[in-house]
């Protein structure tokens, strides 16, 4: 015979509630006792026990309806007589599942959401609510449709943890079947947001207002390097408390060094130009200063210590900021870095360079002269400690004893993670930096 299943009463006092999951599907077998639905109430989600059992023909609700107690459901064939009433009526339910039920229950929850936009591989206008991939969404948003809402499943215990944690239940992966979310799922998430890997963390927070109201506009798809520099610097300037440390070299003599042995080492093949040098006076400044040449493992409670000294460099293109990293660039001599150095640029402006090339750096130059400005503070590549910007070299009168000499000064800013670099440091780093440039012996000297 064919009977109905009614709702019965999910919260004190009867009411309504909103389907977050139906279990059951036409010529589905279900036995008595089975839970066929998930109903959310204002303060929770039960968990709906048939009461009878036999073979689904009809289903009646779906994610997202309002349903009251006594809807019906959906029907069922049975086997024989039903031995009860299939509409409990006034009977109560045990909703209010405690939060500290065991996490192998499987109990479920649901929250509801905004739909999300499409990500910007799809659609580029819609930065402010960007997820970081398709694989890394979660899974719950493409699991229960409902009307425009979203529902997404977890435990009490698991929303509990997440509150705990501060983070939004909607925004955690789900890898569980149909997108629920574990515990696992949450810290895993947590932890994500804590070390960067989550650029939605980083770019979701900007929220844009409709600029077509103040104008015309148009827009325009991202290329994917702006979109890596966008979710990068995005994760870094919020997660690493960073200040800037300026200060000046006089390359007047530097900069005859330059002009005399620029050609020699241009018919090497390379380009002896300011860039070049710091990268071997950084290399060499990170062997006076190891703790530059860093990086931050809070999680282990560790400071990772480099033995090698791989110097990046940022390198404007037409596709946006790059950052090949030269590896070993203290065992290199200048005309070596030189030599590679205008290699490297040529290659990341002609879109040549590999992912390995732009891993694995000590610490970066950012150097902005050829262009021109007096000064600008550069953010920290993490997970590197310190970036030195370069701005334009300045030629300027200095009084020398009664005298003016024309003297020429490169500007220099260092940025620095003050998680690990406490201000002196700085400021001494800095300072031997420009010493360097100042008296290249003292390289030789120094060791
Ligand atoms: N002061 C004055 N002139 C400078 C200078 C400085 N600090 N640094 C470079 N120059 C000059 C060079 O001497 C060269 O002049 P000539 O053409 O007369 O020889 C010119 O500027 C261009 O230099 P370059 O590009 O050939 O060589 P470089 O090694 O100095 O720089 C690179 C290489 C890759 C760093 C540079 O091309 C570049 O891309 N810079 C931009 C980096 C950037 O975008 N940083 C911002 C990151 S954060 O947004």
């Amino acid at each position: 015979m064919v009977t109905e299943f009614h709702l019965p009463k999910v919260a004190e006092g009867g009411g309504t509630g909103t389907v977050a999951r139906v279990l059951v599907s036409p010529g589905k077998e279900i036995s008595s006792g089975a839970t066929v639905v998930e109903v959310e109430t204002e303060k929770t989600v039960v968990e709906v026990p048939s009461s009878v059992g036999g073979v689904v023909k009809d289903v009646f609700v779906k994610p997202g309806d309002e349903v009251s107690d006594d809807s019906v459901i959906f029907t069922v064939e049975t086997a024989e007589e039903a031995t009860g009433s299939t509409a409990p009526g006034p009977t109560m339910l045990e909703p209010e599942r405690p939060e500290t039920a065991p996490e192998e229950a499987p109990v479920s929850g649901a929250a509801e959401r905004a739909p999300e936009p499409e990500t910007p591989a799809t659609n580029p206008q819609t930065l402010s609510a960007q997820t970081p991939s398709t694989a890394a969404r979660p899974q719950s948003e493409a699991a229960v449709p409902a009307g425009g809402r979203l529902v997404v499943p977890a435990a009490p215990s698991v929303r509990r943890l997440a509150r705990e944690l501060g983070v939004e239940i909607k925004d955690v992966p789900g890898t569980g079947s149909e997108g629920r979310i574990s515990q696992d799922d949450v810290k895993a998430y947590a932890k994500s947001l804590v070390s960067g890997a989550s650029a939605r963390g980083a770019l979701a927070a900007l929220t844009l207002p409709d600029f077509s109201r103040f104008g015309p506009i148009e827009r325009h798809p991202i290329s994917p390097v702006r979109r890596a520099t966008a979710e990068h610097l995005g994760r870094s300037w919020p997660l690493v408390p960073q200040v800037t440390q300026y200060d000046e070299a006089d390359v007047t003599a530097l900069e005859a060094f330059r002009r005399r042995f620029g050609p020699s080492v241009e018919a090497q093949g390379g380009k002896l130009t300011v860039t070049a040098i710091l990268v071997k006076v950084l290399a060499w400044a990170l062997g006076v200063y190891p703790k530059f040449n860093t990086s931050l493992d809070l999680e282990r409670g560790e400071l990772v210590q480099k033995g090698y000294r791989h110097i990046g460099v940022a390198v404007d293109t037409e596709r946006g900021l790059l950052v090949p990293v030269l590896r070993d660039a203290d065992k290199k001599s200048l005309v070596q870095i030189s030599v590679e150095l205008k290699a490297i640029a040529e290659r990341a402006r002609a879109a040549k360079l590999s992912r390995e090339e732009m891993e694995g750096g000590s610490i970066s130059i950012s150097n902005l002269g050829g262009i021109g400005g007096v000064g600008f503070s550069p953010i920290v590549n993490a997970p590197e400690v310190a970036i030195l910007g370069v701005s334009r070299t300045q030629v300027r009168p200095v009084f020398e004893g009664d005298a003016l000499a024309r003297r020429e000064f490169l500007p220099l800013a260092l940025s620095y993670d003050h998680r690990v670099i406490d201000g002196a440091e700085a400021a001494r780093f800095l300072r031997k930096v420009a010493e360097a440039l100042e008296e290249p012996l003292l390289m030789s000297l120094e060791g």
